[in-house]
């Protein structure tokens, strides 16, 4: 039996780049995806949090593209990374974080998306963020697409339903590796593939009031999705022999409500399509056997020819990672009672106590998940995201007391050990979002997940400095006793 966690396990902390950047349209970059997102002022949190407000419509995106500042938009400003990098990073060598997952915004590289030429003002950004990490002894793990995509493909290809998009996806995959092949440690093309069903704009590029069967073309970009995931490894294998490549869902793990037998097949059913239908194509190479009756339900007939078989069938990725938040339960009765989830509505465990959005704590649904991964795929397991999203005070004397968060890790770092202890090959866990920046859902600086403070408020006013949270401390000393003091 394991006991503890392994030597050299991989500790560290996730951002996305348009999440903490900002610098929106600096040094050559090109108007992206999330740029579009934008929170008027004067919502309340339930509207922030609503549908309503996170869909995006044509005529949202047409008010976006033709705004020329940062107006509204928080994506465009995040924790302003791009001008305080170093900083951060001295405060991750700090903490002792052994592996930092960012990801590289497409819109740096290739402003359009399609341009002849990379932007090398970009190029010249991610290497100097890159060799910064190597400087301090921090490994590698990037994210080649975390949602944003230039708004050019949307506009001129319509996003990912497009295949010519998969060429375009993977001339800029190649180009990363040709540029920082030497430095990053790990590569994941996509993150949270599975929030083309679940947030469409966010994880495919689709605009409901722009689609006639809004199914078949959700579940027709997954599939250039997945089609463009097995190129980037097969790529990547050629290219950048022994780093491995891996896969990430956002994994939404569910209980039959009761034990009656048709909430444990709702249960399943939840289970197959809203997780394992993502890894299984990933991780096995094929498409499931249950998928079919579901996209018939739908009226989806998807493309994929032969071609595409064969590439799935002979690069499935190395490893398989996933954000970890929450659970749900699973059940027939349509009034069961909601709570809150990543861009999604969850059904209530009444076991189970939520954070202030309503995302239910569980970390023993962690250590479930961890085993039900490793037993179905026999790869190595990564947790690439897990945090707790929560409002901060900041003390006249610049410390922030968040025992709840600590709560909320040590829990899960526990949940790890044992599933380690289970026998699990788990080698890291990078804390979501290890410093303070803006929400993907609610666009608020206000839910912070960070062990570091940036001041910054909701609508991008503020000094923008950073601030230890007492989970740094904690962090860094669970770090520095590999996972074994946890108090
Ligand atoms: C994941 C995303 C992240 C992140 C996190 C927390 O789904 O990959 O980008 O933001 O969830 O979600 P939120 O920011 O909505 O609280």
């Amino acid at each position: 039996m394991n006991h503890g966690f392994p030597e050299g396990f991989l500790w560290g902390g996730a951002t996305a780049a348009s999440q903490v950047e900002g610098a929106w349209n600096r040094d050559g970059k090109g108007l992206d995806t999330q740029d579009c997102r934008s929170m008027p002022a004067g919502l309340t949190r339930e509207q922030k949090n609503s549908w309503e407000f996170k869909e995006m419509t044509s005529e949202k995106l047409a008010a976006a593209i033709a705004c020329k500042d940062e107006g509204t938009y928080p994506f465009r400003w995040g924790s302003r990374e791009f001008d305080r990098w170093e900083e951060d990073l001295d405060l991750f060598a700090e903490m002792g974080m052994k592996i930092y997952r960012l990801s590289v915004s497409w819109a740096r590289i290739f402003p359009n998306g399609d341009d002849a030429e990379p932007n090398q003002a970009g190029l010249a950004y991610y290497r100097r963020v890159f060799e910064g990490c190597k400087a301090r002894g921090i490994k590698l793990f990037v994210t080649i697409q975390h949602y944003a995509i230039p708004v050019h493909l949307v506009e001129a290809y319509g996003g990912w339903k497009n295949r010519k998009v998969i060429d375009l996806f993977v001339r800029y995959a190649k180009t990363l590796f040709e540029n920082y092949g030497d430095l990053v440690d790990y590569w994941l093309p996509f993150n949270e593939i599975n929030a083309g069903r679940f947030h469409p704009f966010n994880g495919v590029s689709l605009i409901r009031d722009r689609e006639e069967n809004f199914d078949q073309s959700v579940h027709q970009a997954l599939h250039h999705q997945f089609v463009a995931n097995a190129r980037v490894v097969a790529l990547a294998h050629e290219m950048l022999p022994g780093v491995p490549v891996g896969c990430m869902i956002a994994r939404f793990c569910h209980y039959p409500a009761t034990c009656r037998p048709e909430d444990q097949l709702q249960c399943l059913h939840d289970e197959q399509y809203t997780n394992w239908y993502y890894t299984d194509v990933m991780m096995r190479g094929y498409y499931p056997a249950y998928i079919d009756r579901y996209f018939e339900t739908m009226n989806v007939h998807l493309d994929i020819t032969d071609e595409d078989r064969e590439l799935l069938a002979a690069h499935p990725c190395d490893f398989v990672s996933f954000s970890y938040y929450f659970t749900q339960v699973s059940t027939i009765d349509e009034g069961w009672e909601k709570t809150g989830g990543n861009l999604v509505v969850a059904s209530k465990n009444p076991y189970l106590e939520t954070s202030e959005w309503g995302w239910q704590k569980d970390p023993t649904g962690l250590r479930i998940t961890l085993n039900q991964l490793y037993d179905r795929y026999h790869k190595p397991v990564f947790v690439a995201e897990n945090g707790l999203g929560a409002t901060d005070v900041l003390e006249q004397d610049g410390s922030v007391h968040d025992p709840y968060r600590i709560d909320y890790l040590r829990g899960h770092v526990q949940a790890m050990r044992d599933a380690i202890e289970d026998g699990v090959d788990l080698f890291g866990y990078t804390m979501w979002g290890i410093i303070d920046l803006v929400s993907c859902g609610s666009e608020e600086m206000t839910k912070r997940y960070g062990v570091i403070y940036v001041d910054a408020d909701d609508a991008g006013r503020g000094s923008f400095d950073r601030y230890r949270k007492d989970s740094f401390y904690w962090y860094r000393k669970c770090i520095a006793t590999n996972g074994e003091d946890l108090d």
